[in-house]
């Protein structure tokens, strides 16, 4: 016994919950920052899907893509359909998002690298791989898809596509 009346196995459990509690407390700080930047991804993509609309609506197409990785053209001027690119999220905020056009301009395909924050559609991939009118579900995107489902686990690119005539839209994050 001590001045506190604590026995010295009192203190050795005392200390292992105190380390225990330290440690899921920051566990659920980790994981709220990972969180942080679905959300803004999930905000970003929404404006983005809005000017995409509006450009299509103008324009009978979808803005071209150019550069590697591929990003807008033509979407912040003449007309500011937005008035800046939106950033990767994940990347902080080094790299736009990616964007990517058939040749038609007729659908197109919106991404960022995800939580591992690591673009698992590269411009080459995308270019054998996409085609307008295709969805989320399509076998050929799916395994690259973030998986909301597996938490920040996955490591998969968040993205949305979108088709001109049918105004489909869909993504990674079930909205
Ligand atoms: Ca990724």
């Amino acid at each position: 016994m001590n001045r506190l009346g604590m026995t010295a196995w009192e203190w050795v459990f005392f200390l292992v919950v105190i380390t225990i509690l330290v440690a899921l407390w920051l566990s659920n700080q980790l994981e709220g920052s990972r969180r942080h930047p679905i959300g803004r991804t999930k905000s970003d993509m929404r404006s983005i899907e809005t000017a995409l609309e509006a450009y299509s609506v103008d324009e009978g197409r979808f803005p071209l893509s150019i550069g590697n990785p591929p990003v807008f053209a033509n979407i912040t001027t003449p007309v500011a359909y937005l008035t800046s690119y939106p950033m990767d999220p994940f990347l902080q905020h080094q790299r736009s998002f990616c964007y990517y056009t058939d040749p038609k301009g007729m659908g197109c395909i919106v991404w960022v690298s995800g939580p591992d924050r690591d673009l698992d559609l590269t411009l080459s991939l995308v270019e054998k791989i996409y085609k307008p009118g295709m969805d989320m579900q399509a076998p050929e995107l799916i395994n690259f898809s973030f998986d909301p489902t597996n938490g920040t686990a996955s490591s998969g690119d968040i993205f949305r596509v979108m088709n001109a005539e049918q105004r489909i839209t869909s993504d990674t994050l079930g909205r």
